[in-house]
């Protein structure tokens, strides 16, 4: 089976990413029938980025976030380098203890606009490979390589693919194959960093059955606590669940939880001509009234959105909130600003503001936010423009 081979919402995954797209799907173009589909995630990306620009960081522990200052710094890590993820250094974790767990790392404040342009250029080599291509975050993408026409034929393939990124853009990335996105991109994470997994169709539920949960996309430190208190430790554990106890326990959306464990995801590589509005949604595990959960939870989403909106370069000028409380009652307050914006401060700004108002003490069970009226700016232009 396996040559060479985590956002972390609160609650049951039920295909948060929803960017809006105009979407077209062709027929699937492999004469087979049989689905071949690609996911790559580069390695660490904004360390592999600094460490590719300052070769005197290869090889250390390189962290990327808020200034630690000693150890006071508020604030976050982005992301780290495999050396210093030995050192226990985790993205979101706060960067003080990142600094207790590793002081002589090298720390370094993000430089979004370098890692939005090397993201466009390993984007640009994935796109223009010929085969259908969605990207779904600034470091990740799915390819449908089924016309390749054998899992052997999109290996190799896929170690081309590998190649071509780390001579043109100096960094490593890890690969999955498998027969639905869900198990590709599950795959993808599987040997991290430099690796390539490929899962053939008969192959899959060995695949997954001795994976601990979390590794299904979607599900949070929240969501696994339950599932193991439930005694689901493994992604079989939860295959072999009763999904009418499952649903007993968390509501419809775990239907979908149970499809992930069985690898089951019928959704399709789209590609897109034209993002109309990023949103991201989270139901949680229980509803919930505690405010201190629902404002982490908003800053979660808060976080995911800026980063799909940088990743695809994009400005907006609309932010939505979307609430539905308990009783399935969804109410959804815009605001629209007068110029274009692309930073985290604004959509917060926006995003708590229209919370504050849509709130009223009701217990909610799931939480959105979406950034519309959205324009292209090149990433190389560093000016804001106005309307
Ligand atoms: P990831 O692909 O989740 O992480 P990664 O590429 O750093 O590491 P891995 O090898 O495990 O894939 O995220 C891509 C980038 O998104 C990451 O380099 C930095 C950014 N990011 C944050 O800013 N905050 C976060 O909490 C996470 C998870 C990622
Ligand atoms: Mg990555």
């Amino acid at each position: 089976m396996v040559r060479r081979g985590r956002p972390d919402p609160v609650s049951v995954p039920d295909n948060d990413d929803n960017r809006e797209r105009e979407e077209t799907v062709s027929e699937n173009p492999d004469v087979t029938g049989q689905r071949i589909i690609l996911h790559a995630d580069m390695d660490c990306f904004y360390a592999a980025v600094e460490m590719h620009d300052h070769p005197q960081y290869a090889g250390k522990p390189v962290v990327v976030g808020a200034d630690p200052q000693g150890e006071t710094g508020r604030g976050v890590v982005s992301t780290c380098s495999y050396e210093a993820r030995a050192f226990g250094v985790r993205s979101a974790m706060p960067i003080s203890q990142a600094y207790r767990l590793c002081p002589d790392a090298i720390f370094v404040r993000p430089d979004m606009a370098r890692y939005v342009q090397a993201s466009e250029d390993i984007m640009e080599i994935l796109r223009s490979s010929g085969f259908r291509f969605q990207q779904v975050s600034i470091d990740e993408a799915f390819l449908d390589v089924s016309p390749t026409g054998s899992f052997c034929a999109a290996q190799k393939r896929a170690e081309e693919l590998k190649h071509q990124i780390r001579t043109q853009c100096g960094i490593t990335c890890s690969l999955g194959i498998a027969p639905t996105k869900i198990v590709a991109k599950i795959a993808s994470d599987f040997h991290k960093p430099d690796g390539l997994t490929v899962v053939g169709p008969g192959e899959v539920p060995a695949f997954l059955a001795p994976l601990p949960v979390r590794r299904i996309p979607g599900i949070g430190g929240k969501t696994e606590t339950e599932l193991h208190a439930l005694g689901i430790q493994t992604i079989g554990d939860l295959a072999a669940y009763d999904v009418q106890a499952l649903i007993a326990h968390f509501g419809r959306s775990s239907v979908v939880l149970h499809e992930a464990a069985h690898g089951i995801d019928e959704s399709e590589v789209v590609e897109s001509d034209g993002i109309k509005s990023i949103s991201k949604e989270t139901t949680f595990g229980q509803d919930t009234s505690d405010t201190g959960e629902i404002v982490a939870t908003m800053e979660a989403l808060i976080g995911e959105v800026h980063r799909s909106l940088t990743a695809e370069n994009l400005y907006f000028k609309t932010v939505t909130v979307r609430v539905r409380n308990e009783e399935f009652v969804t109410i959804t307050k815009a605001k629209s600003l007068p110029h274009y914006h692309n930073d985290e401060a604004t959509i917060r700004a926006c995003a708590q503001g229209l919370l504050r108002e849509l709130y009223c003490g009701r217990k909610i069970r799931r939480l959105g936010l979406r950034l519309s009226g959205l324009k292209k700016q090149d990433a190389r232009q560093q000016t804001l423009f106005c309307d």
